[in-house]
């Protein structure tokens, strides 16, 4: 199962695969960070499409085409802001992660990028962010073998460092 999980330092925008996801705000709008790298290199459609889409409640996903991206879809999934741990912020991150992999399944899509979730503006901390990632991609991966591949694309050495810990701990 792990060889079908990778963590890489890069830009999600340049991913190939099925699926990139978009940590996205609950209006779907567009904004910093990820989300704005995405909407940059996928063009104006796509904010277009997610005008359709109303809004998407935390901890839920919503899937659109990649438009200009080289991925074929976005799956725009809104994580938690971090208020201190005590308002549900973990189980929410989860059920962000599990509801990408249900739009995967109903759309019959077999590889996917994330890059990491609420850890940006929402100020997540990585540390505690990483291992409820990567627990939810592995029960996934372990759950569903049609998934082929499942990428986490880190954008600094010091968050693929942190998943890279959290992957090899025991
Ligand atoms: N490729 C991969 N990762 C990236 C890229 C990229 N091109 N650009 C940034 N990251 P954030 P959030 C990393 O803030 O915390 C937006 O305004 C970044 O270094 O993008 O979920 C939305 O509209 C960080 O590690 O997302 C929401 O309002 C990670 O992506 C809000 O920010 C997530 O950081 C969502 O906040």
């Amino acid at each position: 199962m792990t060889e079908r999980l990778e963590l890489i330092q890069g830009d999600i925008t340049r991913f190939a695969v099925d699926a990139v996801v978009n940590a996205a705000n609950s209006a779907l709008s567009g904004g910093g960070g990820v989300d704005g790298a995405i909407h940059r290199a996928a063009g104006p459609e796509l904010v277009a499409e997610c005008r359709t889409l109303g809004r998407c409640p935390t901890g839920e996903a919503r899937i659109t085409k990649g438009y200009r991206l080289p991925a074929a879809h976005v799956i725009h999934a809104v994580g938690p802001v971090w208020w201190g741990g005590d308002r549900g912020e973990d189980a929410l991150l989860a059920s962000c992660y599990r509801s990408v992999f249900a739009l995967m399944e109903q759309h019959g899509l077999r590889t996917v990028a994330f890059p990491s979730i609420s850890t940006g503006s929402y100020s997540f901390p990585i540390e505690r962010a990483a291992p409820i990632a990567l627990r939810e991609m592995r029960e996934a991966l372990a759950r569903r073998p049609e998934l082929e591949r499942v990428t986490v694309v880190l954008f600094s050495a010091r968050d693929l460092k942190v998943y890279q810990e959290a992957l090899s701990a025991p």
